[in-house]
């Protein structure tokens, strides 16, 4: 039985009555606890899809393109700790195959790239620089391989559990590991050029973490959805998890979207979510999105929905072609940073009145007080106990119930687990009441908070860009679309929009054309909208500005269904 303390700080308490608390269901590993206790950390996305602007690598992409001028792992650190972030995961490798370190098994790494005439080691630069910054480190090694020859087969697997290996035991401690999810399909595979599909037990999984505990005892395993690792995927990669967020899952079988956003109530292991997302739409750099780094205040709505719903934000940051971190994606991550320890900086509970009575908490004000946000925390340590429980302010003699501004379900207000951060209108109160009205088992709360958090007026706006007005739309087949102007148009880019609410319909495979006269088409780009189903952002085409009246874009594969799909298109012209 484990003993633990009763501590009788302000907004640091039990609810339950002062004695030993028994565990209730699964409960976190210390290395879960520690790892939970990191709230944010960056993913540093930078690999050759830097240099050739794509979101994947097909996997014959020239070394020779690997050549930063100016690469500066230190400064990503220091963005990084600026922001926040307690640690870095870095792309060791993604699904182009190309080794940011110099890997004994391939020949296909910065060892043969032009970069420090090969001499460099991206991963051994970033590992120190974190060890400087006092941040944790720890890497993405894509399962999915679009280089090797030997993909599918079981040669792989060796390989692959070579190159982890080797990242696990030479660059010191390793907080994590994060295995990609997207697996299998089209690749250069050594020169064959083709679709290999894999099972979902081809990569053997059990035996690849006990290789991982055996290497790193404290790593935690980031794993993918039918083989419960540590933590799980939130099945979204646009910054929220699901208000109600149980971080118990059952120890089998494949998990669908359900389960990963929200949990699993009665699940039997512990596997707490982490919420995935890029500062920018892309995980890669791109020019084109620029003007396009995520605002202020939709980076703080990422962070009450992850960290302020039972998860940790890990938030991405790409590496510019220069091998520096682009000024508006630091200088955004840091007023990120800066607007948390604003709107946290004074607990009001502090100068308050903490009474309990049964389930019900109330916090009494000498005078009415102005406050906007509701922070609580589960001990965790003894598993995670609360269904549900409301919140009134009592404000003129008379009690309001208060809601969750930023709720998406309408269930009212569920989970709390590691902390549940509450967003409502500013109230001026004179008590706050808390009451827990479903729960597992005897809740354990640890802490509680009452903030003001300030009006967010300081949104730094991107630059516009100018999109061509006048153009008329139309299909010629189900897999057609065209468009058309009035007069010339010198045109530089395009942009597609995939449809937002499901997958039918998306293209994932695309050629654009241009004319002036509807007879001679010219060929203005094609190719793959790399990841677009699990992340449908805005995709961008770039090419040389070329003059035409009309545009002709093929879906060359849709991933379901039979009809192109878009929620919006947009022509970029030059000035
Ligand atoms: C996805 C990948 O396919 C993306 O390229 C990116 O690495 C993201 C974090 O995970 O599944």
């Amino acid at each position: 039985m484990r003993n633990f303390p009763i501590l009788a700080v302000a907004a640091l308490f039990l609810l339950a009555a002062c004695h030993h608390v028994e565990p209730y269901g699964p409960v976190p590993t210390q290395d879960q606890l520690a790892w939970q206790d990191m709230d944010m950390y960056a993913f540093i996305h930078y690999s050759m899809n830097t240099y050739t602007d794509q979101e994947w690598g097909f996997g014959n992409e020239d070394p020779a393109l690997f050549n930063p001028s100016d690469l500066d792992c230190r400064q990503w650190a220091r963005v990084c700790k600026q922001a926040g972030m307690k640690g870095i995961i870095f792309t060791a490798k993604h699904h182009c195959g190309f080794c940011m370190w110099p890997s004994a098994y391939t020949e296909y790494s910065v060892k043969n790239a032009p970069w420090k005439d090969g001499k460099g080691d991206v991963v051994r630069e970033l590992a120190d620089a974190c060890r400087e910054e006092g941040l944790k480190f720890a890497v993405y090694l894509s399962p999915w391989d679009r280089n090797y020859a030997e993909y599918g087969q079981p040669e792989y697997i060796t390989y692959f559990r070579n190159q982890l290996r080797e990242l696990l035991t030479n660059y010191g401690d390793i907080f994590e590991v994060w295995f990609d999810g997207a697996n299998g399909g089209d690749g250069w595979y050594g020169g064959a050029n083709e679709t290999r599909r894999i099972d979902k037990y081809y990569y053997d999984w059990p035996e690849t973490y006990r290789l991982i505990r055996e290497l790193q005892p404290h790593c935690v395993i980031w794993g993918d959805n039918a083989n419960r690792a540590d933590l799980r995927w939130v099945g979204t990669e646009a910054g929220n998890v699901g208000e109600t967020n149980w971080s118990t899952m059952p120890s089998e079988g494949q998990a669908g979207y359900a389960m990963l956003h929200y949990g699993v109530e009665d699940g039997d292991v512990w596997c707490p979510g982490e919420t995935n997302t890029s500062i920018r739409p892309g995980w890669f750099y791109h020019e084109t999105e620029n003007a396009h780094v995520k605002s202020l205040s939709k980076l703080m709505d990422t962070y009450y929905k992850s960290v302020g719903r039972n998860s940790t934000l890990l938030l991405n940051f790409p590496v510019a072609p220069n091998g520096r971190i682009h000024p508006t994606d630091s200088l955004r991550g840091i007023a990120l940073k800066k607007m948390i320890d604003e709107v946290f900086k004074e607990n009001l509970v502090d100068k308050a009145r903490v009474s309990h009575k049964g389930l019900v908490t109330t916090i009494s004000f000498r005078r009415p007080t102005d406050f906007n946000r509701f922070v609580a925390e589960e001990d965790i340590a003894l598993g995670q106990r609360v269904k549900k429980f409301t919140l009134e302010a009592l404000v003129d003699g008379e009690w309001q119930p208060l809601t969750d501004e930023l709720a998406e379900d309408g269930d009212g207000l569920t989970t709390i687990g590691h902390r549940r951060i509450i967003c409502f209108p500013t109230v001026k109160a004179s008590k706050l009441r808390f009451t827990i009205v479903d729960t597992k088992a005897e809740p354990v709360i640890k802490k509680i908070g009452l903030y003001l958090a300030p009006a967010l007026t300081a949104d730094i706006p991107n630059s516009g860009e100018k999109r061509s007005s006048g153009l008329h739309i139309f299909f010629s087949s189900p897999t057609q679309m065209l468009m058309d102007w009035d007069t010339e148009q010198t045109v530089t880019g395009f942009r597609y929009l995939p449809p937002q609410d499901g997958t039918n319909g998306t293209i994932t495979h695309y050629t654009l054309w241009g004319s002036t006269n509807w007879r001679d088409w010219k060929k203005l780009a094609s190719g793959e909208f790399s990841n677009i189903v699990n992340n449908p952002i805005w995709q961008n085409l770039t090419f040389p500005a070329t003059k035409v009246r009309m545009l002709k874009f093929d879906a060359d594969r849709l991933a379901s269904g039979e009809r192109m799909g878009y929620d919006d298109v947009e022509v970029v012209t030059a000035e």
